[in-house]
């Protein structure tokens, strides 16, 4: 019989909670880059193999709130978790120690898994394992990035799977509308081509995004900035920098959709878009 169920890909900002995702779908759906904090929604990818469909929430990693987008983020991993039947604790090397505060029902199971473990020996690994023990009664030890006992993973989940029936036709791999996916990508392209500072103080929103017969889609981008300063920044010496971004998301956007499009991004400055609950409720409304 199919077993099916919902589980959270929870933890600190940085563990490659997008990364096991991507890897357990071997499709990229979720950004990544090593900078904390590039996932800021929660995003839905759905697992599928002859016994079982797994619906998994990759979710934004958890920091101490500062403003009212944080507030939300972190709203948004609480949802997660209280529809999700197994909540997967992210851990990697450096905060393995760590207790999570999020209650759990007890009908919901928490899974530990180590992740990174490319990174250290087998004897750290071993320690680590152990310490992990201590406190889940599941404990996997993985490796995201080079798919290493992903299968492990997906065993030890499918024990707790509580459904008998599927949620989702076969084929879907998210539920996710298409522009979800474009602020996605977008944000991608920006944490990879600026520094520390700007990636963060930019917030993305969609603001058209038009299917057009016998031509290439057209979507129009807003990044929201602060100050003149990180417009300035983002924008680059002669629009080089922002050319970039559009170059380099509209190639993800494309591998994406599996079609063109045309693609047209703007800068505007808007002080504390963060605190901004117009502005954060668009940005919401295209998840
Ligand atoms: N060596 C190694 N690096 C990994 C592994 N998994 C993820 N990474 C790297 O860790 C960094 C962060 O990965 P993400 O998947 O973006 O992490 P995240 O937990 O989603 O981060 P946030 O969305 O910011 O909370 C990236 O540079 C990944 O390539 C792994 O198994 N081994
Ligand atoms: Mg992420």
């Amino acid at each position: 019989m199919m077993k099916s169920g919902y589980v959270s890909i929870i933890g600190r900002p940085n563990t490659g909670k997008s990364t096991l995702l991507n890897a357990l779908l071997d499709f990229k759906l979720s950004a990544v880059s090593p900078k904390a904090q590039t996932t800021r929604a929660s995003i839905q990818g759905i697992y599928m193999d002859d016994e079982s469909q797994i619906i998994f929430y990759d979710t934004p990693g958890f920091l101490k709130t500062k403003n009212m987008l944080d507030e939300w983020m972190l709203r948004d991993i609480n949802e997660s978790i209280k529809s999700s039947d197994v909540i997967l604790f992210l851990y990697d090397m450096k905060n393995y120690k760590e207790i999570f505060e999020f209650q759990l029902s007890k009908n919901q199971r928490p899974i530990a898994v180590l992740n990174k473990t490319d990174r250290i020996s087998e004897e750290e690994a071993k320690m680590i394992e152990r310490a992990l023990k201590e406190r889940f009664d599941d404990v996997v030890l993985i490796s995201a990035l080079n798919k290493v006992k992903l299968d492990k993973l997906i065993e030890n989940i499918k024990k707790y799977l509580p459904h008998d029936n599927l949620f989702y036709p076969e084929d879907i791999i998210t539920e996710k509308p298409e522009r979800f996916f474009v602020a996605e990508f977008v944000r991608q392209a920006v944490f990879e081509i600026y520094g520390e500072e700007v990636p963060y103080s930019t917030g993305i929103i969609v603001d058209e995004f038009t299917e057009k017969a016998n031509r290439k889609d057209y979507i129009r981008v807003k990044l929201l900035v602060e100050r003149d300063s990180q417009k300035g920044i983002l924008i680059g010496e002669r629009g080089a920098a922002i050319k970039e971004v559009g170059v380099r998301s509209r190639k993800m956007i494309e591998e994406f959709l599996g079609r063109n499009v045309f693609l047209e991004i703007f800068v505007k400055v808007e002080k504390g878009w963060k605190d901004n609950k117009g502005l954060l409720r668009r940005m919401w409304e295209q998840m």
